[in-house]
């Protein structure tokens, strides 16, 4: 018996190993917008064996798995010393998620977690699910986590054990290790998911992407990401909120949508990316779409491409919840090199590489989506004809000898 468990932890061991070191590389031929890679970055089978296993024969001589972990998706992401750091919602067989970082050194693969996972602490009335962390370096010196906070709806019907209530925690470190809670953020709105806080000042305030919404799954009459300001975060209230991106009848976020990551500055604006959310026979589908707002205002927006700019593919589209992908991180290197964190149907992390100014060149050039068919064909008739243009400028120029032939 003790043979077979030295035998079964070793072999453990030596799979995980082999997962955690495994090098990614990337897709050939990408879009010219991103790279994708071969594998996840991050899933439920990275999660050490130290937090699933009991590693004592004494006390659990099958070695068995004690405490399973069902996936590790929607991570908070931030470049720390170098270091590529990602905050997973890791998510347990009993269904609690938790916050835990992973550490890559290169954003791309070899991606391990920390000893343990973050100890979130508890405010008067404790969290039941916490999850989607957006992380904000701000300019007051704080990195800000902002997340999903759920708890039983109290006005649930007798019997309705599934009605929740989201409101968006607030918590800050300065290393991903010790944090401090602060009080929920306040709203005129029933219930809030998706808050994200921007990383400067606006108006000497701080300034927070929100997604008023009238229920649990569905925005309502709410909806849309909307942007207010609050004095404080340390009581942050946020009285009026103005929508900066709206849903829209019959495009990818007509069912709702929701900010990623905090917004990257460029020279051109803030670089923005969401998920939009649409209804389809098959259920809900979530991609990813990208938009720019104004450098002064960042709830202005300046341009913003028609449709998605990533969506499910191959195996990324089937798991807890298919036909979705989420992104709350992305990591700006100093030289320009943007890597974008993204979940695929709620289980596990990837990650696509691209350049601010490849993003810019996409949210800056491609055209935006006009609502119809025609106002669609119109726009690829238009480039076919500057395709055929450019095409026919290309053709060598016919010499004629001075009677007018050919040569
Ligand atoms: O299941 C898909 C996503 O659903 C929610 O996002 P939203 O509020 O925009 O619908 C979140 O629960 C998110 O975690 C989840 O990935």
């Amino acid at each position: 018996m003790k043979h077979l468990f030295q035998q079964r932890l070793h072999d453990l061991q030596h799979q995980h190993a082999a997962l955690v070191a495994r090098p990614n590389p990337a897709q050939p031929l990408g879009n010219g917008i991103i790279e994708r890679y071969q594998h996840p970055v991050l899933t439920a089978q990275h999660v050490p064996l130290a937090w699933r296993y009991d590693l004592n024969p004494s006390t659990n001589p099958y070695l068995m798995e004690r405490l399973g972990v069902n996936a590790a998706f929607n991570a908070g992401a931030i470049r720390l010393e170098g270091r590529y750091l990602l905050v997973a919602r890791v998510e347990g067989l009993d269904r609690k998620s938790f916050f835990a970082v992973a550490e890559s050194p290169n954003g791309v693969d070899n991606f391990r977690f920390w000893e343990r996972p973050i100890t979130m602490p508890e405010l008067g009335e404790p969290d039941t699910n916490v999850y989607d962390m957006r992380l904000t370096q701000h300019e007051d010196g704080w990195i800000y986590g902002l997340f999903c906070t759920e708890r039983k709806d109290p006005a649930a019907r007798p019997g309705d054990e599934s009605a929740a209530v989201a409101q968006c925690g607030i918590a800050r470190t300065h290393d991903l290790i010790t944090w401090e809670r602060l009080p929920d953020l306040q709203t005129a709105s029933a219930q809030q998911r998706n808050v994200v806080l921007h990383p400067e000042f606006v108006q000497g305030k701080y300034a927070l992407y929100t997604r008023p919404q009238d229920s649990f799954i569905e925005a309502g009459a709410g909806g849309g990401i909307g942007f207010g300001l609050a004095d404080s975060m340390e009581h942050a209230v946020v009285t009026h909120e103005q929508i900066v991106d709206a849903k829209h009848y019959h495009t990818v976020y007509e069912a709702k949508n929701g900010q990623g990551p905090a917004p990257l500055k460029t020279p051109f604006g803030w670089l923005h990316l969401a998920h939009g959310v649409r209804h389809t026979a098959a259920g809900l589908r979530y991609v990813l779409y990208l938009f720019l707002t104004d450098l002064h205002n960042p709830a202005q927006v300046t341009h913003k491409p028609g449709g998605y700019f990533l969506a499910p593919e191959g195996p990324e589209r089937i798991g807890d919840v298919s036909n979705v992908l989420f992104s709350n991180g992305w990591v700006l290197d100093d030289d320009g090199r943007v890597c974008i964190y993204y979940a695929s149907s709620d289980t596990r992390m990837h990650v696509a590489t691209s350049t601010v100014e490849q993003l810019l060149d996409y949210v800056q050039h491609t055209p935006a989506d006009e609502f119809t068919s025609a106002a669609s064909v119109r726009s690829i008739n238009e480039l076919i004809d500057r395709n055929q243009a450019h095409e026919a400028a290309q053709q060598p120029v016919p010499k004629f000898a001075s009677n007018g032939v050919g040569v």
